[in-house]
């Protein structure tokens, strides 16, 4: 299948030289991919092969790779210096020569050659990228195409692994795990013989481009492939199990860096159906993995999943912390927690996860999902990097001086090394990679954002959009425009207030109010004819609790919570009067009727762009579109009819609402 290049598409730039000469004194696999990479992007931007020998000197443009010794940019911190004429790459490993070099491609794409300096060292040790990939080539919560890793249970290896390899790596990803968290049926064995060769070939390609190999492993997996009879990971003979497979697959597969694991949650085995914590379960795999120097990443998402509706105590928010807060402190040196960024799972709207600022004594690692789940699913556009920034800012209060969630994960506030941020990604073997053009902008961003945590959304949107569409201005600021305003556009059309859910069970997709209000997965809003919304606060749930003071205060009352979680965190009557001195119910209304007129202006100003944008490009993208200002008039219809049937109350504005 074909496929595009996404923004590494190596288009003619006006002021080419008219030769390249690259100093490089550096072998191995990651040299070879950048010696590899400056000969693609020349002879697409300049039309020149550049030439790496000794007549290196005498080109008019000279790139030249320089070995620190300082110990100042570690392995993966790059500094660049550039003139017109030359370009110093300084870094301390290859890695860094890498990273160093996408850059001054991207600035010699988008800016030309110019003279500039730009030191850069990645905010977070870990930055990764989650594959749901089943198998059978589906990918769980996935938006666009079949894997490009799995099809009918075994592994393919294939040029578009390079690609995409090539394509996290000029973002800066060092990690990915390739199959899907819910390890069901043959996927277990990916810590076996059976696929040892075809993962090893991976291993080598994603070496090549700094990227370690992770996989998911099911936590059963004693009973299911070693035949014993419990998977206790106090049991000795779990542990035996255990240590035989790791030690394996550390030795026998390069550039391996350990395992994913999610275990007592939604169904998955895990150390509770033996009377042991999950402390207990992760630190017997990050024995084993520890001599290896290898990672055991251990996922916070642990909730009941058979909830009563009925049952008003119960509160799947308060699970996550309520899990794992007792065990602070207990976990190895190697193990990192991976903690959703909201409590809940993944909605337009979340207050932050409380176990960010909450476990001090504990790798804490930052999962936020590009795959857009609920979010559009890459048919509708929503750039998340708006939504990322605020949690990255988000004040913890925890204690640290510097006390954010980007001080959180880095490490830099409680002094940890394995910390970091991975993503859900959304990518398949769709043409374009991401089902939606523009949704490559979420995967392109989550790996800048999560290099440099101090990006804004603006900068990162604007460089990709150069960089995948070029540098016409119009399509600059019409792009622009859309993603800036697609996440708030999509909040306004789907569910109000922080309260989530709303969406047809089980697809994840299309507005239905009550699709989850009765089922068993904790996901309630409470409407009534009166008022809507979860009391979270002491008096209700008690989830406010799990924050430390000024926050704990500050959303336990309605006057202080931010608006745009308010029905999180409280059951408000429809009559409650915002501080945009609109009511409660006047607000859903307005924002459904703007949120759906939203749509259809960025299918307007797409529209706009038909000359300027290529046509297969433009066509994909406008079919999206279509899609998107049609679902959400159907959004708005639906949530605006239920709750005027509901609250029996008016629009202000009289506008059409069906009964
Ligand atoms: O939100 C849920 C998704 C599941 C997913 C789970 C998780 C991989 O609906 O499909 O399972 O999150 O994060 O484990």
């Amino acid at each position: 299948m074909t496929y595009t290049k996404a923004w590494l598409n190596y288009q003619p730039v006006k002021d080419a030289p008219k030769s390249v000469g690259v100093v490089l004194p550096e072998m191995g696999p990651i040299a070879e991919s950048i010696g590899q990479e400056l000969i693609l992007a020349c002879e697409g931007m300049y039309g020149v092969t550049p030439v790496f020998d000794g007549t290196a000197f005498m080109a008019e443009l000279q790139i030249l790779f320089i070995r620190d010794q300082s110990g100042d940019f570690g392995e993966e911190g790059y500094r660049i210096e550039a003139s017109p004429e030359s370009i110093n790459i300084i870094a301390g490993g290859q890695r860094g020569m890498l990273y160093g070099m996408f850059r001054v491609l991207e600035r010699l794409r988008l800016r030309g050659r110019k003279r500039y300096t730009i030191e850069s060292i990645p905010s977070n040790p870990f930055r990764m990228l989650d594959h749901w990939d089943n198998l059978d080539g589906s990918i769980e919560r996935g938006y666009s195409g079949l894997s490009f890793f799995f099809r009918d249970n075994e592994m393919t290896v294939t040029q578009r692994i390079r690609d995409y390899a090539r394509m996290v790596a000029s973002i800066g990803i060092n990690a990915v795990c390739i199959n899907n968290v819910n390890v069901r049926g043959v996927a277990a064995e990916l810590i076996t013989e059976r696929f040892r060769k075809p993962l090893i070939e991976v291993a080598e390609i994603f070496e090549a481009y700094g990227i370690k190999l992770y996989l998911s492993l099911n936590f059963a997996s004693p009973k299911r492939l070693g035949g014993l009879d419990t998977s206790d990971p106090c049991d000795e003979q779990v542990r035996a199990f255990w240590k035989e497979r790791i030690d394996d697959m550390f030795t026998n597969v390069p550039n391996f860096g350990g395992f994913v694991v999610k275990a007592d949650s939604e169904g998955e085995p895990g150390p509770f159906a033996y009377g042991r914590t999950h402390a207990d379960g992760a630190n017997m795999l990050a024995e084993f993995a520890a001599p290896h120097g290898g990672i055991i990443i251990w996922r916070c998402f642990v909730y009941n999943c058979q909830q009563d509706w009925r049952d008003q105590k119960t509160d799947r928010a308060r699970s996550g912390y309520d899990n794992f807060i007792g065990h602070d402190g207990e976990f190895a040196e190697n193990v990192i927690l991976q903690i959703k960024n909201g409590p809940m799972d993944f909605q337009v709207r979340e207050p932050v996860h409380p176990l960010f600022g909450g476990m001090k004594n504990t790798n804490l690692m930052l999962e936020v999902q590009i795959a857009q789940e609920y979010t559009g699913q890459q048919r509708h556009v929503c750039y998340l990097m708006p939504m990322f920034r605020g949690i990255l800012d988000f004040k913890t209060y925890s204690g640290a001086e510097a006390d954010t969630v980007a001080d959180i994960v880095s490490g830099r506030a409680y002094g940890n090394r394995n910390c970091g941020m991975v993503a859900v990604t959304n990518t398949g073997d769709d043409e374009n990679w991401t089902g939606h053009d523009l949704a490559a902008a979420n995967l392109y961003g989550f790996g800048r954002l999560a290099f440099d945590t101090t990006l804004s959304p603006e900068r990162i949107a604007e460089d990709w959009i150069g960089l995948t569409f070029g540098t016409d201005p119009k399509v600059k600021e019409n792009v622009m425009r859309i993603l800036m305003m697609s996440w708030p556009a999509y909040e306004k059309y789907t569910s109000p207030l922080g309260i989530g859910w709303m969406i047809k069970p089980s697809v994840h997709y299309g507005p239905d109010v009550e699709g989850y209000e009765y089922d068993r997965w904790g996901t309630y809003h409470r409407a009534n004819h009166m008022g809507i919304g979860v009391d979270r606060t002491p008096g209700g749930t008690g989830y406010t609790t799990q924050y430390p003071e000024p926050l704990a205060s500050l959303y336990a009352d309605p006057a202080t919570c931010p608006e745009e979680l308010l029905l999180f965190f409280h059951h408000m009557p429809y009559a409650h009067v915002l501080k945009s001195g609109k009511t409660i119910i006047q607000h859903i209304y307005d924002t459904h009727f703007e949120g759906a007129e939203e749509a259809a202006e960025m299918q307007k100003l797409w529209e706009e762009l038909e000359d300027l944008v290529e046509p297969a490009a433009y066509a994909r993208a406008l079919a999206r579109f279509q899609h998107q200002t049609e679902h959400a008039a159907e959004w708005r219809d639906r949530i605006n009819t239920y709750f005027h049937r509901i609250s029996w109350i008016e629009d202000e504005k009289g506008r059409k609402i069906y009964d």
